[in-house]
């Protein structure tokens, strides 16, 4: 059974929701993936940073195998062994009060949303139903309808309305939009470090700390969705860590797995969380044992291993390296410890067609927004690895060929 036999059932049988590369993978260990014809490639996109442990992390797999043949799932009907060690673990590393696991990202920002606005009604006095929450354009924070309803990509919301009120735009990376934009209705403003999706966006230097005290001066709880840019991606831990501050809330999912189990968590100060009353929140999943011990396992590694070190030694060598290519076709590179963004001129055709040739040789990495390409490998990559992948990535970026 070859490639071409996965891609027609593929496309027989499921949605076209999306349109993956033409490459079927089979096996993955480390920074590396195989196809199911046993070709070999290094995987820069890590399932869009939620392989930042790598790929089958072998301690991460053994804690999911012993735990998968002791106890998956109880509910939240009832108490289990692993949650309350879950809860103690996170909040030691993040400085955390309260913990609310969910299982996606989207839901993880679905549930913010519902804490800030009981918090606005029960602690700030809000009049009913007049909650706003202010979030910025381009942003991206998952497919669920309220989430999608203040994305400001117009194929994200065609034709699924109508969508939840409650959220006010403002641009991204400005802090005065967001004073301009703050009412006595104002509950909070949610905001992703750097915007991954929109191409990397990296805001100006200071934009963290004025954001965190205009937040402060006006009472509004300061959501950042760390579930791309968190657990060691930027080369810190947390990507507010870069400014010095805290968040109220921060948002964390995709890599608190390493890649093996879907695990979101809200993480927050006790006043926030502190809102929910048993019956206001839940999920079948959230919190559950087995979700829980990976996580506890993929925290442990990604600190015991060092990988956030790495992601920033590894990041400032590889972003420089790219930098270094002189190329007609590139407008801008630009990237936080290991993401990393390469903007393309827009009347070069499309960056799909250099993935493809990338692909063609060896490096998976996906382009955003079209004209954009990231680079983000798992955060254990060393730099034979990455001076591997550069040998193929230097002539398609400096020519569109290879
Ligand atoms: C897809 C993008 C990345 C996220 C932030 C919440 C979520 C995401 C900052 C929701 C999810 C995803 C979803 C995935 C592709 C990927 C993505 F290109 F679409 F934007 F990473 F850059 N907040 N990002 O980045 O988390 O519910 O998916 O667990 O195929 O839609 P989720």
């Amino acid at each position: 059974m070859d490639t071409q036999y996965f891609i027609d059932l593929e496309d027989r049988f499921g949605a076209h929701n999306y349109k993956p590369l033409d490459v079927v993978l089979q096996r993955g260990e480390g920074v590396w993936v195989w196809d199911v014809e046993g070709k070999k490639y290094l995987d820069c996109l890590s399932a869009y940073s939620a392989v930042n442990q790598g790929h089958s992390h072998p301690v991460i797999r053994q804690t999911m195998i012993e735990q998968v043949q002791k106890l998956t799932l109880t509910s939240r009907a009832f108490r289990n062994d692993q949650l309350g060690l879950f809860y103690k673990e996170i909040c030691a590393l993040t400085n955390t009060h309260k913990v609310l696991p969910m299982n996606s990202g989207a839901e993880a920002v679905e549930t913010v949303i519902k804490a800030v606005r009981k918090w606005g009604y029960k602690i700030k006095k809000v009049p009913k139903d007049q909650a706003e929450v202010i979030v910025c354009e381009n942003n991206f924070h998952g497919r669920t309808i309220s989430i999608i309803g203040f994305s400001t990509n117009e194929q994200t919301k065609d034709k699924f309305g109508p969508f939840t009120p409650g959220f006010k735009i403002i641009p991204f990376g400005d802090a005065e939009a967001l004073e301009n934009a703050i009412t006595p209705n104002t509950v909070a403003f949610l905001v992703e470090p750097i915007q991954g999706e929109a191409g990397v966006i990296i805001p100006p230097d200071g934009y963290l700390k004025k954001i965190r005290s205009i937040c402060e001066q006006h009472n509004i709880v300061l959501i950042l969705d760390e579930i791309q840019t968190g657990l060691g991606r930027t080369g810190k831990l947390l990507a507010e860590e870069h400014e010095g501050i805290e968040a109220d809330v921060t948002l964390i999912g995709k890599a608190l797995s390493g890649g093996l189990y879907p695990i979101s968590a809200v993480l927050s100060n006790t006043e926030v969380l502190g809102v929910f009353m048993p019956g206001d929140h839940g999920s079948t999943f959230g919190g559950n044992p087995l979700a829980c011990a990976v996580a506890r396992a993929a925290i442990k590694v990604l600190i015991e291993e060092k990988m956030i070190d790495n992601a920033a030694k590894m990041g400032k060598y590889f972003l420089s390296q790219l930098k270094g290519i002189k190329s007609p076709l590139i407008k801008e590179i630009r990237g936080k410890g290991l993401l990393i963004g390469v903007e393309f001129f827009p009347d070069i055709g499309g960056a799909h067609r250099l993935c493809e040739q990338l692909m063609e040789n060896g490096v998976l990495c996906k382009e955003t927004h079209d004209h954009i390409i990231r680079f983000a490998p798992p955060l254990i990559i060393s730099k034979e690895d990455i001076d591997w992948a550069l040998e193929i990535i230097e002539p398609v970026l400096r020519t569109g060929k290879i």
